[in-house]
């Protein structure tokens, strides 16, 4: 990946599901169980050692889950090269909206594109899960997203999530590299294709 880039990630979902615990676990290894609603977004950003040799640098915009802030936040969607849904696996509800979140981003972005992670987090509170696992990952499959588990609290599923889609996000900017240099090339012997074919004019219309 070349140096500097920096790949925007959206995080939405409903209000209160963990979705700044989860960012601020990740970025800052910090965590609050009195963690305060957010007011339209924040940002943070990281950089995602992907394996020995690569790295991907992030920035992530965490979105207000609050019902006033619905409309502001597709704003913040565009140039996302992935999409972080969050939803809290003891609050079934939570779940049914991320099928609207979904519908929304299809939408602005080209979900082919872009990688979608859907999290049920707090899975710290497996005795009050109202969604079903297999139910929620059979879900993210229909929809061509990946499913995890975490927990902003105790910690769980969350370097998973980020490393997954670091690679992702470094599988897809190779393969623009590798498209963007084939193209070049291309052009390359266009010209040079070219360049022969004036030669042989000149030489053709010579004496
Ligand atoms: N048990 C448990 N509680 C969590 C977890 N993650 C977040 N919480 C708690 O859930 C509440 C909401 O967390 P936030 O991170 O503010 O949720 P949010 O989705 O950012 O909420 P909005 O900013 O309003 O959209 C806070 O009291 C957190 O401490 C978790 O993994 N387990
Ligand atoms: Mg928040």
């Amino acid at each position: 990946m070349s140096k500097g880039t920096m790949n925007k990630i959206v995080i939405i979902g409903e209000g209160r599901v963990g979705k700044t615990s989860l960012t601020l676990r990740y970025c800052k290894g910090e965590y609050s169980d009195t963690q305060e609603s957010t007011i339209n977004v924040s940002y943070l950003e990281k950089t995602v050692q992907v394996n020995e040799t690569d790295k991907v640098n992030i920035a992530i915009w965490d979105t207000a889950g609050q019902e006033k802030f619905k409309s502001i936040t597709p704003m913040y969607y565009q140039q996302a090269v992935c999409a972080i849904i969050v939803y809290d696996i003891t609050y079934k509800e939570s779940f049914d909206k991320v099928k609207s979140w979904v519908t929304e981003l299809t939408q602005i972005l080209d979900t082919n594109k872009i990688v979608i992670c859907i999290a049920g987090n707090k899975c710290d509170l497996e005795n009050n899960r109202q969604i079903d696992k297999q139910f929620a990952e059979d879900y993210a499959k229909s929809v061509g997203a990946r499913h995890f588990l975490t927990s902003a609290k105790n910690n769980r599923g969350i370097d998973e999530l980020f490393q997954y889609v670091g690679q992702e996000i470094l599988k897809r900017n190779t393969n623009k590299g590798k498209k963007n240099s084939k193209m070049i090339i291309n052009n390359q012997s266009i010209l040079e294709g070219d360049k022969k074919k004036e030669e042989k004019k000149k030489k053709d219309s010579c004496c």
